[in-house]
């Protein structure tokens, strides 16, 4: 069944969804709509399944730090490139807790536990899992991103009361291929699957700015919102500079205006999901980051630093919500 998916400028019948699936033809007419037009939709969508006027606040830990197997070119945590990133050993349970209670009471209602692997091996696996089962019993969301899972692992996870999985598709299939070699798009996928099986909500989106073209961004856009279910929640990440991994060569800082489209038509497409502003709001102004919460983004991480890279600080978000009259926990 072909679905007419709103209306162009002239009134005709512009944007389809073929057999219900998204294609790159209906996300790029809605990107390229006049900007009036593309926020008028963006914001109308987001009226009607969330409250306009607040965003989530999560909070990010780096669990196990450095010395990753993977080669993702834009992470300054693979031990294929040399960026100063010291390898740590997985935290303690107590240390962890400790950082999520200072996470609750800065205002984070998630807290996002990240591991630089592969995939985890079991041992490892049951101390997260025990991690899962203390963080909420503070009474906070949990997610945590640990790489490529078994369906076994998704189900151990699910088992503690783990509430999201995070794990990007990063990129377009086609810029993929261009940032890592170490495992494919689908090994990515069929995590996502064993997540999705094991009854955990999926956090899941990607990074723009490594050098990539607006089609690649849409085209992650047409993955994310054609997968069985569409995540939960769809971070968004401006790439945040690394020295010394090869996207440095690549990178180029999206148009500020580009983003908000993107954000625009993130929300028009994935109507249900929380999109997540994630890295790279430091660089960010306050204006840009109004026209994001004004295009759909109703989600961002707090905290002075991401997991390597550092972030917006905690006080200037407080006073940018407080301005712009949106609710949310830290404010
Ligand atoms: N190792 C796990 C994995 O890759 O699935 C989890 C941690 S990994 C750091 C989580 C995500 O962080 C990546 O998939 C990527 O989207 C994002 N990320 C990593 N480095 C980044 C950077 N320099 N700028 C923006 N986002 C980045
Ligand atoms: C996601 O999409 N962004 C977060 C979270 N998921 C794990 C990570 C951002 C990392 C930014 C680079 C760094 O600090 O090392
Ligand atoms: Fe490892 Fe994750 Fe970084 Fe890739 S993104 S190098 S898997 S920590």
């Amino acid at each position: 069944m072909n679905v007419c998916a709103g209306v162009d400028r002239n009134g005709g019948c512009e944007l389809v969804q073929v057999d219900g699936e998204w294609q790159r033809a209906a996300a790029e007419a809605l990107y390229h709509l006049p900007f009036a037009e593309l926020m008028f939709r963006a914001q109308s969508v987001h009226r009607n399944n969330f409250d306009p006027n607040h965003v989530e606040t999560a909070s990010l830990l780096s669990v196990k730090t450095g010395g990753c197997p993977e080669d993702c070119g834009y992470c300054a945590q693979s031990a294929h490139y040399e960026t100063g990133v010291k390898a740590t050993r997985l935290m303690d349970c107590a240390d962890v807790v400790a950082a999520a209670q200072r996470a609750k009471e800065a205002g984070a209602t998630r807290f996002c536990m990240a591991a630089a692997w592969r995939s985890p091996k079991d041992r490892d696996l049951d101390r997260v899992c025990e991690m899962v089962i203390a963080v909420k019993d503070l009474g906070m969301e949990t997610c945590v991103t640990l790489g490529m899972l078994t369906p076994k692992q998704a189900t151990l996870l699910s088992e503690a009361g783990l509430d999201f999985y995070n794990h990007n598709v990063d990129t377009s299939p086609d810029f993929y291929r261009r940032i890592i070699t170490t495992r494919t798009l689908q090994d990515r996928i069929d995590t996502l699957e064993h997540v999705r099986e094991a009854g955990i909500k999926i956090c899941c989106g990607g990074i723009i700015g490594m050098g990539e073209r607006v089609e690649d961004r849409l085209d992650m856009l047409v993955l994310l919102a054609n997968l069985r279910e569409p995540p939960e929640s769809v971070p968004i990440n401006l790439w945040n500079e690394v020295k010394g991994v090869p996207v440095i060569d690549t990178a180029a800082a999206p148009d500020p205006i580009a983003l908000v489209r993107l954000v625009a038509t993130a929300r028009i497409m994935m109507p249900h999901s929380v999109i997540r502003l994630s890295a790279g709001r430091h660089d960010m102004t306050d204006e840009l980051h109004a026209l994001c919460f004004l295009a759909g983004a109703n989600s961002i991480f707090i905290g002075d630093v991401l997991l390597t890279t550092k972030n917006q600080k905690v006080d200037r978000d407080a006073k940018l919500l407080t301005k712009l009259g949106i609710t949310s926990a830290l404010a």
